[in-house]
């Protein structure tokens, strides 16, 4: 009998020792313990790689579709969506500009945790404006724009938590997707033929053609213009109308980071991008963490928008900070 006692003392020391150790253990909402929830520490989103990947697009030259920089720079996306761990699916597709002309898209999809059915979205355009039609000098016209902020800088926070999901596993399964021919939009020397479906051709695209038959993620998040210094982003009418719940989180999740001076906790216009297909055709809800002027002073983008100024000039490390850090938290706190 005594040799039993002896036993069985240090075996239930060491089930107490293992309970206690095991950090992972939450406690759930009635305040019992439930059953075993995993906390995932938050890795750091490091401003500096985003930096380079925004950097690195640029050096392709304009990734208008069509053109060699533009193959060139879908290739390195690719390339870096694999070697960040992500199961890669590219969607090649045909789709008509606003004047006829046909382009051949390629949307580029990367894939973690692909069997989880909890998944968040999160996206960017890729491509770049064939036309600086909003420039100063109408010279510039029909000069390809470089692109560092309207492109290159949701893609490059996005390569950036691509790295961080080959180190760190979220709690859901992430699809990042950079959606191709956003930005070959009616450009304003061609009015007259304006077409509001000229925009988004990629996003359109996905939204029709899912790359896994089902598929379904709770909520998107569309980066777009993300990389200004001094950038503003208000809470944009659609993803308002669409997504308040998520607009909220996100809102909520900078605040506390203290990015309150970027996140503004006001509303601001509707704009056509490329959330509006994942909500209205896919159905799942999509924000817009997008730069704009407030609704006051007119609600357009920043001065560089669809000028040749859109180059790595403008592009501030700590803003694209701010957003990789708040997209980082809003994903690992998802359980
Ligand atoms: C319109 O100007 C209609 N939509 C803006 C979408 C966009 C263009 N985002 C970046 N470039
Ligand atoms: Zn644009």
């Amino acid at each position: 009998m005594k040799k039993k006692y002896l036993l069985a003392l240090p075996l239930s020391l060491l089930l107490v020792v293992a309970a206690c150790s095991n950090k992972n253990t939450v406690k759930g909402k009635t305040g019992n313990v439930s059953a075993v929830e995993t906390t995932v520490a938050v890795p750091k989103f490091n401003a500096d790689s985003a930096y380079r990947y925004v950097e690195a697009q640029t050096m392709f030259g304009p990734r208008v579709p069509g053109t060699d920089g533009h193959k060139a720079c879908g290739d390195y996306l690719a390339a870096k969506l694999k070697e960040f761990g992500a199961s890669v699916t590219e969607q090649t597709f045909e789709a008509y500009r606003y004047d006829g002309v046909k382009m051949n898209g390629r949307n580029i999809i990367g894939s973690y945790d692909p069997d989880n059915r909890k998944r968040i979205l999160l996206c960017a355009h890729w491509d770049t404006r064939p036309w600086a039609d909003r420039d100063a000098d109408e010279k510039n016209y029909h000069t390809p724009i470089s692109g560092a902020n309207d492109g290159a800088s949701g893609v490059g926070v996005l390569l950036e938590i691509a790295r961080l999901l080959s180190i760190e596993k979220p709690q859901v399964g992430i699809d990042i997707i950079f959606f191709d021919a956003e930005d070959s939009g009616t450009p304003d020397f061609d009015l007259q033929n304006y077409d509001e479906n000229s925009w988004c051709l990629g996003s359109q695209y996905w939204a029709a053609n899912k790359h896994v038959d089902g598929y379904n993620a709770r909520y998107g998040i569309l980066l777009d213009m993300v990389g200004a210094a001094g950038a503003t982003f208000y809470k944009e009418g659609f993803s308002m109308e669409y997504a308040s719940a998520i607009v909220n989180k996100v809102w909520k999740k900078a605040m506390e980071l203290g990015h309150s001076s970027a996140f503004l906790a006001e509303r601001g216009t509707y704009l056509t991008d490329d959330h509006l297909p994942v909500n209205r055709t896919a159905n799942i809800p999509c924000i817009n963490i997008v730069h704009t002027n407030s609704v006051n002073s007119g609600g357009s983008f920043g001065e560089f928008w669809h000028t040749v100024n859109d180059n790595m000039a403008v592009i501030d490390k700590n803003m694209l900070g701010i957003v990789g850090e708040t997209v980082t938290h809003v994903i690992f706190s998802e359980k």
